[in-house]
């Protein structure tokens, strides 16, 4: 079952269209950004939100960069595997990746050579699924799961995703 943060942060009526830019200095593939406009289709599906890349880091609701280490919010990345990724709550909208993965960007993370290679799709949806609100869930098949083994790929809402989210929009 799905949950949320507690007192049930979520994006006011008045921000319903969000916009979404990559941090600058991580000179980011369109491959990479292309992942992220998929992700974001899969929420606004569903929602009566939607989800625009816009070229002003500083102007976006939602901030979204690679980062190694310690990078400056109190929430140092660890290497490979471990923390993946992190999003906080709304109205943050800030959506940091561990730059140590080995990110999956296109192709099959599931006959990858690399054990520890990271699908960044599945990544992305379950962050984006954070920014927006949700908390994890207790069913496997959700994508707010807070499990998920490298070398797997796991993109599509469940019910359970979809239900959780028609709740706040
Ligand atoms: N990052 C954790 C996560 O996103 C960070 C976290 C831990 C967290 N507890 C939280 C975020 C409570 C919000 C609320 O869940 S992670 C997965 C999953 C991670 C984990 O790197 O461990 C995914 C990132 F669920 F699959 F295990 C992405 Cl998909
Ligand atoms: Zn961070
Ligand atoms: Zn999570």
């Amino acid at each position: 079952h799905y949950s949320f943060f507690p007192g049930t942060p979520r994006w006011p009526d008045s921000r319903r269209d969000l916009t979404y830019a990559f941090e600058p200095e991580n000179n980011l593939t369109d491959d990479v950004k292309s992942v992220f406009t998929r992700a974001f289709e899969r929420w606004s599906t569903v929602t009566t939100l939607t989800f625009t890349q816009t070229a002003s880091f500083y102007d976006a609701d939602i901030k979204i960069g690679f980062f190694v280490g310690d990078h400056g919010d109190g929430e140092p990345f660890d290497g490979v595997l471990g923390t993946l990724a992190h999003a906080f709550s709304p109205t943050s909208g800030r959506l940091h990746l561990d730059g140590a993965e080995t990110w999956v960007v296109s192709g099959d993370v599931t006959t990858s050579s690399e054990t520890s290679a990271v699908d960044l799709e599945s990544v992305a949806v379950h962050e984006i699924g954070h920014l927006l609100g949700l908390g994890h869930s207790s069913e496997e098949e959700a994508i707010m799961y807070p499990t998920i083994s490298s070398r797997s790929r796991k993109v599509e809402l469940a019910s359970d995703d979809v239900t959780g989210i028609q709740q706040l929009y």
